[in-house]
């Protein structure tokens, strides 16, 4: 068998949303920070990306991660995320799938770690083999009650916060936030998207909000919440989302809704939760603290045949 590429890759989902850790035969990005690295995947390495995560070998649910030297040796490993659309900043689930691998590796043990990603470092408690704590880059809100007109659906407000990713935390949902109504929900967020992206209103520094979230009442007695969150590439977050709900976190607290320490159990659209907290950090931040569970669910090789038409993924969102 005559193969071009080949890539050894662990599976995990965290909260049912699924975590591709690429641990060899990743691209070479050189030395550098993380987002530096970050910077050389993005420009150079697409068709890497789009084999990892587009159909056949993967769909578009799922975050790859490729896992990297750290520029701070004391760091466990640093990890560049990507998905469907391209790289993103941090990832919630995601960091907590790579910290559940590689302790399924043997690369880790239950306690304290920190991961190197293109954002900032982030703090990793693996509390037993399937469950971990991420203690997320600070977060914070950038604005409060924004207003965003969307043709045919009406005005949205909102509000634009930073949990490692831009988001668009909207006040109100277009419909009950129930699994039949995800594609009602996806077509509201991804039209939500495309107006704020029209109309200039971006984050801090001019950032793309590239995440759109709606609340509803949760399902479970005990939580506090449930979400809905549409991620860059148009597929929904399957757990409640790690930066999703750190840019949450830091809205409860600006609005003094949510005391440091207090728990926030944040329900998903799949009813799946994450457990979630905060302390207080420099400049009206928060340190958002997020605890779930992933689940190994594959171990092994990519690969990619000489002459394979589809070698480097097929994106079913592609029109041509
Ligand atoms: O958990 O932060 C997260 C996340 C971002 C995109 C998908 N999941």
């Amino acid at each position: 068998m005559s193969v071009a590429e080949s890539v050894r890759i662990i599976d995990s989902h965290t909260e049912g949303e699924p975590t591709r850790v690429v641990i060899e035969g990743g691209p070479p990005l050189g030395s550098g920070s993380l987002s530096e690295r970050r910077a050389r995947f993005r420009d150079s390495a697409d068709p890497f990306r789009r084999m990892v995560i587009d159909e056949p070998r993967g769909h578009e649910a799922i975050v790859g991660a490729l896992l990297c030297e750290p520029e701070d040796s004391t760091c466990a490993a640093g990890v560049i995320f990507f998905n469907n659309a391209g790289v993103i900043g941090m990832c919630g689930h995601g960091t907590i799938g790579v910290a559940v691998t590689l302790a399924y590796l043997g690369r880790i043990d239950v306690g304290r770690h920190t991961i190197e990603t293109p954002v900032g470092k982030v703090e990793v408690d693996l509390l037993s083999k399937n469950r971990a704590a991420i203690e997320n880059v600070a977060s914070y809100r950038h604005a409060a009650d924004v207003r965003v007109d969307v043709d045919g659906l009406g005005t949205f407000m909102g509000d634009i916060a930073w949990g490692g990713n831009w988001f668009f935390l909207a006040k109100q949902a277009p419909c009950a936030l129930t699994r039949a109504n995800i594609p009602q929900l996806t077509m509201a967020a991804g039209r939500i998207r495309e107006a704020l992206r029209q109309q200039g209103i971006t984050g801090a520094d001019g950032g793309e909000i590239d995440h759109v979230e709606f609340f509803g009442p949760p399902v479970a007695r005990d939580a506090h919440s449930r979400n809905f969150v549409y991620c860059p590439g148009g597929a929904y977050d399957r757990s409640p989302c790690g930066t999703g709900t750190s840019a949450k976190l830091a809205c409860l607290a600006a609005d003094k809704k949510l005391a440091p320490g207090e728990t926030w159990i944040q329900e998903s659209i799949i009813g799946s939760r994450f457990e979630a907290s905060y302390r207080t950090a420099p400049e009206g931040r928060i340190v958002p603290r997020i605890v779930g569970d992933a689940w190994i669910c594959g171990d092994g090789r990519l690969i990619q045949q000489v002459g394979d038409p589809f070698g480097h993924g097929l994106d079913p969102r592609e029109t041509a």
